[in-house]
């Protein structure tokens, strides 16, 4: 373990030379295996059937559970969240602009962007680090057609008022629901709001198709037209009515879903019992703090949240990044800079920032730590007591570190890695 007290030489610590705490990296978002053996009984299920896409019947039971879930009437399974936003807001005839978060994945806006629709961005609420309603109003313009709340770390928007002020405003309202699989806001199932909802089944999402989306939504004609979108507008055997992509998710990653979904109350736990650990292991290490969950709400835990304040804690988020990746704890910087910091925004918004101001302090402050069935307690633990330690000798690190302009370690810590 690594010296805490103040005159112990820092040359412990692996960013000047020590070893690494940990021999295989620590990795925020590896993803959660389920049970292996149904998963391969699937797949071989899959070959004999010799139906491999094109809503075949793991598709179609996964599009079932993931209704079920989320509470809404179609569920619509595609190949990735990304092409999932796309196809709504196209189906939904979304143009002009659309106001989104900043802070986000770059995904929100790309699907946007990709369709000539300007992304908007709205400020956050400092404290749960969602799109704060009130400041939605004052961006609609007369060009403005929609509304994309993000239902960030599974903590879902202010649903309610952004209803209001879609409904009174005549606009569509979205959800980016891509971290909110098996959650509830105020008690009712996420993906049951607004025109539709959108999540993600990524390898790194807590239930995972390996890669995968879906849309979900109470619009009977929505999800006609969505059903269509995505299968290049096929309504039957060479009879196309509508312009269309491919969106369609394989069986392979139904598959997965369907094992992943059967191990999300395991899973759940285990994020549950994850995040708890963290929180206490840091309580009281001055200028950290672990973005609490609402724990009235059915949650899936899926990130555990850092925010680092300065000033408090005496060091800048990017130090205490360095520190932690050269002990390969690869904690990652989600969502900055910021999607307006960001190509082709950046240049279409030069001074986007300057009306952003919760995003901007948030995005500099901001660490995700490793969670998930991968990470075990004792790693936490360890974790934990690297940070206490780095926050209690701050200001020699600080000094030595200096500003952290050099690029982290790459490939040599990487997952496969091990010394
Ligand atoms: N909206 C929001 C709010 C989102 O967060 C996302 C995705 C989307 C929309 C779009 O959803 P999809 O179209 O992807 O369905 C990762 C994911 O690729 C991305 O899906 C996710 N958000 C985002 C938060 O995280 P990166 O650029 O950080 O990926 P990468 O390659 O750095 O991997 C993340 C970590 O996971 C690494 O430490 C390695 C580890 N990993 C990754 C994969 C794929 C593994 O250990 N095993 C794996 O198989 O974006």
């Amino acid at each position: 373990m690594l010296p805490s007290s103040p005159d112990a030489s820092l040359d412990e610590f692996a960013v000047f030379g020590g070893s690494p705490q940990f021999l295989d990296a620590l990795h925020v978002g590896r993803p959660n295996v389920g049970d292996r053996r149904r998963f391969i009984e699937r797949i071989e299920q899959m070959l004999d059937n010799r139906w491999f896409s094109n809503g075949g019947p793991f598709v179609r039971e996964f599009e079932r559970r993931v209704s079920e879930v989320a509470g809404a009437r179609h569920a619509i399974a595609l190949c990735n969240a990304t092409v999932g936003l796309e196809i709504v807001t196209r189906a939904l005839g979304l143009s002009g602009e659309v106001i989104v978060p900043a802070f986000t994945f770059v995904a929100t806006a790309h699907a946007l962007q990709w369709q000539q629709i300007t992304p908007v961005f709205c400020d956050i609420d400092p404290r749960t680090h969602l799109i704060d309603p009130a400041r939605v109003e004052s961006l609609i313009t007369p060009r403005t057609t929609g509304v994309l709340g993000v239902h960030l770390w599974g903590a879902g928007c202010d649903v309610d008022a952004l209803s209001e002020i879609a409904r009174r405003r005549g606009l569509r309202l979205l959800f980016d629901a891509s971290h909110a699989f098996g959650c509830t806001f105020q008690g009712r199932p996420i993906g049951s709001f607004g025109d539709a909802e959108v999540f993600s089944f990524h390898a790194t999402k807590f239930v995972n198709s390996l890669e995968g989306g879906a849309i979900v939504t109470n619009d009977d004609e929505l999800a006609r037209k969505i059903r269509l979108m995505k299968n290049f507008g096929f309504e039957s055997f060479d009879a196309v009515t509508y312009v269309g992509t491919n969106g369609k998710m394989t069986e392979a990653a139904a598959a997965m879903g369907i094992t992943s979904i059967e191990s999300m109350d395991d899973i759940i736990a285990t994020n549950r019992r994850n995040h708890q650990r963290y929180a206490r292991g840091l309580q009281g290490v001055p200028g950290i703090r672990v973005l609490p969950y609402d724990e009235r709400e059915r949650l899936n835990y899926q990130y555990v949240v850092l925010e680092v304040d300065p000033v408090e804690s005496g060091l800048h988020r990017d130090q205490l990044q360095r520190v932690l990746w050269f002990e390969r704890v690869l904690a990652r910087r989600y969502f900055y800079p910021g999607v307006h910091r960001m190509e082709p925004y950046r240049s279409h918004f030069p001074h986007a920032s300057l009306l952003l101001p919760q995003t901007e302090r948030l995005c500099s402050r901001i660490l995700s730590l490793p969670t998930g069935t991968a990470v075990d307690e004792a790693s936490i633990d360890v974790v934990c007591a690297l940070i206490r330690t780095a926050i209690g000798r701050a200001a020699a690190l600080s000094q030595r570190l200096g500003h952290p302009a050099t690029p982290l370690p790459g490939p040599p810590y990487d997952s496969t890695s091990s010394r």
